[in-house]
């Protein structure tokens, strides 16, 4: 059984997961709309990965007999005037998502919850990668600067990206 305190904050992960869905498919098809066919195919399966990142979190809740909730997703309010500005907030997006998967497990040890921390390390592995990609598209596009070549490139690249993390 799930107290009442991981149940709300398992619960208001589920909505974060969801928003974090939202915000990429906001950005993937910014990128497509420019032209960004590689930076449009990744962001599509970020937002793909996100929604089942949530899906995995209502299914837990409800196998421990909570009942997960499926409330309103936020409308994404982003920056995305340029493609380094995307990767910018893609970045800031998952450092806060750490901050939450973080404050999670926090709760769980509070509340001696031991099973649900044992299925929260999933996540706490993923937002370690998922941050080290973030930084090492950053890196990639520093690299670019101006050089449309390079974006070129870079964008093909990102078809399909596999992260080296
Ligand atoms: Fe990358 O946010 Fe889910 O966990």
């Amino acid at each position: 059984m799930l107290s009442a305190n991981v149940l709300a904050a398992l619960n208001n992960q589920i909505k974060m997961e969801g928003d974090s869905s939202q915000v990429y498919l906001a950005m993937a098809s910014w990128a497509e709309v420019q032209g960004f066919e590689g930076i449009s195919t990744f962001m599509y399966n970020q937002s793909d990965e996100e929604r089942m990142h949530m899906l995995k979190l209502i299914k837990y809740v409800n196998q421990r007999g909570g009942e997960a909730k499926v409330g309103a997703t936020l409308e994404p309010s982003l920056d995305l005037t340029n493609y380094k500005a995307l990767f910018k907030q893609l970045l800031e997006h998952e450092i806060k998502v750490s901050e939450s998967i973080n404050n999670l497990v926090g709760i769980t040890l509070d509340e001696r919850d031991f099973a649900t921390h044992n299925f929260l390390q999933w996540y706490v592995s993923e937002q370690i990668e998922e941050e080290a990609t973030a930084r090492y598209i950053l890196d990639k596009i520093n690299l670019i600067g101006d050089d449309k070549g390079g974006l070129y490139l870079f964008d093909n690249e990102m078809k399909n990206f596999v992260s080296p993390m």
